[in-house]
C-alpha cells in the first residue's frame, strides 16, 4: 500500500533531521538542515557553548495523503517553529492541541469525535497549505506536556483526521531560552473580526493575537482569478459546484484565546481571503467565517 511505505520511508527520512535541527537550532543557528546530517558526538557537544541569539528551534512536521509523521522523541519547551512539509497531493493543515492524555485523545480523534479536544488548549499550528513538497511555517509557544497532531479538513476523500491524520507530540526536558520572533506587523482576532496589520505587504513575519474567549484560525485563501468571497461563501455551503474557487496558502490553525504565533511564509501577491473555519461557541458552533471572521486582502 502506497500509504504505508511511503509512512515509513518518512518516518526514517525525519528522524534524523529532527534530531540535528532541535539541537542546532538550541545553539542560534537553525538556518540549514540537511537530510543526510546524523546527530553525531560533535553536534550534541555545541549545545553547552552559550551562543546567542537563538532563533526558535524548528520542530518538522511531514504529512501526506492521509497521515501525520509524529516525533519519536520529546521537543524542549519554549518558542519552536512548526515547519509543516506537505508531501501530499490534497491540502493539509497542522493543528496542534495540548491535552491531558495524547493517546486517549489521538483515538477519539481517528473515531471523529472532535469532543476529545475540550479542556484542551489550541497552540496555533499551521494553516493549509497545498502541492506536493509545500512548507508551512508558524512559530509558537509549546508548555510542557502531551500533544496531538491532527488535520480536521474535509475534501471529497472525507475527513482526515478519521482517515489517519492524527500523531501525538511530546514536550518536555530543559527549556529553551528563546523568544517567538520580533514581528513589527500584528493581525488581531477581535470580536469584531480580523484586524488586518495596517502596512503589512505579506513579505515579513507577521505576528497572529487572538483576543477572543475561545480557540480561531486565521487562514489564508488565496482567491483563483475573477472569484470573490460570495463564491467562497457559495462553495463552503455546496451551491457552488466544481473545485474550490480558491487555493490555500497557509496562516495560522486553530490558536487558543490570548495566544500568539507568528507566520514566517511570505504572501505571493494576489487576492486572499482571511478565514477562520473553527467553531463559534457563541453561534451553536457555526465555523466562525459565518459569523464574522472573513476578511478579504490584497497584497501587491
Ligand atoms: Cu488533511
Amino acid at each position: 500500500m502506497r500509504s504505508t511505505s511511503r509512512s515509513t520511508r518518512l518516518t526514517r527520512l525525519v528522524a534524523p533531521v529532527v534530531f540535528v535541527s532541535v539541537l542546532v537550532a538550541a545553539c542560534g543557528d537553525a538556518t540549514e538542515i540537511t537530510v543526510d546530517a546524523e546527530p553525531a558526538p560533535s553536534v550534541v557537544t555545541t549545545v553547552t557553548e552559550p551562543l546567542a541569539p537563538a532563533t526558535p528551534p524548528v520542530v518538522p512536521i511531514v504529512v501526506a495523503d492521509y497521515l501525520v509523521d509524529g516525533l519519536p522523541f520529546p521537543v524542549p519547551p519554549g518558542a519552536v517553529t512548526l515547519e509543516l512539509t506537505n508531501n501530499g497531493e490534497d491540502f493539509h493543515h497542522l493543528q496542534i492541541w495540548q491535552v491531558d492524555d495524547a493517546d486517549a485523545a489521538a483515538v477519539a480523534l481517528e473515531a471523529g469525535d472532535l469532543g476529545a479536544l475540550q479542556g484542551g488548549v489550541a497552540v496555533g499550528g499551521v494553516g493549509a497549505i497545498e502541492g506536493f513538497g509545500t512548507v508551512g511555517r508558524v512559530s509558537t509557544t509549546l508548555d510542557p506536556g502531551e500533544y496531538v497532531l491532527f488535520c480536521v479538513i474535509h475534501t471529497p476523500a472525507g475527513a482526515h483526521n478519521e482517515l489517519g491524520m492524527v500523531a501525538r507530540l511530546d514536550v518536555a526536558g530543559e527549556p529553551i531560552a528563546v523568544d517567538l520572533p520580533d514581528t513589527a506587523h500584528r493581525l488581531q482576532i477581535t470580536p469584531y473580526g480580523f484586524q488586518l496589520p495596517e502596512e503589512w505587504d505579506g513579505r515579513q513575519p507577521l505576528s497572529v493575537v487572538n483576543a477572543l474567549e475561545w480557540a480561531a484560525d486565521a487562514e489564508f485563501l488565496r482567491l483563483a482569478d475573477g472569484a470573490t468571497r460570495d463564491d467562497f461563501l457559495a462553495f463552503m455551503d455546496g451551491s457552488r459546484p466544481g473545485p474550490p474557487p480558491f487555493t490555500v496558502a497557509g496562516g495560522v490553525a486553530g490558536l487558543g484565546s490570548n495566544r500568539a504565533a507568528v507566520v514566517l511564509d511570505p504572501l505571493e501577491p494576489g487576492d486572499y481571503l482571511v478565514v477562520s473555519f473553527s467553531p463559534d461557541p457563541a453561534a451553536d458552533m457555526a465555523p466562525q467565517f459565518t459569523t464574522g471572521l472573513l476578511t478579504e486582502l490584497t497584497i501587491r
